[in-house]
């Protein structure tokens, strides 16, 4: 019996100990941007359209048909970037496109949002980049 309550305590403390604990949640909307809510004091409300983030930052509301991905992380990352947004100025448009080819001739990332301009998510800018972008930009999705 006594082997049987260490045996079972063992398998407890290594289950506590192998539980990964997060500090974000994070989505990922439709338009490619993201949203990052710590979990500190993390209370998630849904209704019929919205998901609502209290936390101890405030209040965070997304529309439910907005939200593509939901995860927790440890990354703080970039709390919000627009896909292919890669001039910072809020739209996706032909001066995205310009603005990766700029960099790709000229390796000049001022002004320049690497994360949003990676529109294919392989961690480089290259060629395909500007084709992704320029198809998103002419079919309007990604
Ligand atoms: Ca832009
Ligand atoms: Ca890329």
């Amino acid at each position: 019996m006594k082997k049987t309550i260490i045996t079972m305590l063992i398998a407890l403390v290594a289950l506590v100990s192998s539980a990964e604990t997060y500090s974000y949640l994070k989505f990922t909307k439709a338009n490619g941007s993201t949203v990052t809510c710590s979990v500190a004091g993390i209370k998630i409300t849904y209704d019929n359209s919205n998901i609502t983030v209290t936390n101890d930052e405030g209040t965070t509301t997304i529309a439910l048909a907005d939200v593509q991905d939901m995860y927790f992380t440890n990354e703080a990352g970039d709390s919000s970037f627009l896909l292919g947004d890669v001039n910072d100025d809020g739209n996706v448009d032909i001066a995205d496109v310009t603005k990766i080819i700029d960099y790709m001739l000229t390796n000049d990332a001022s002004g320049f949002n690497l994360e949003a301009g990676d529109c294919d998510s392989n961690g480089n800018i290259s060629i395909s980049d500007v084709i992704k972008l320029i198809d998103y930009i002419l079919l309007g999705q990604w």
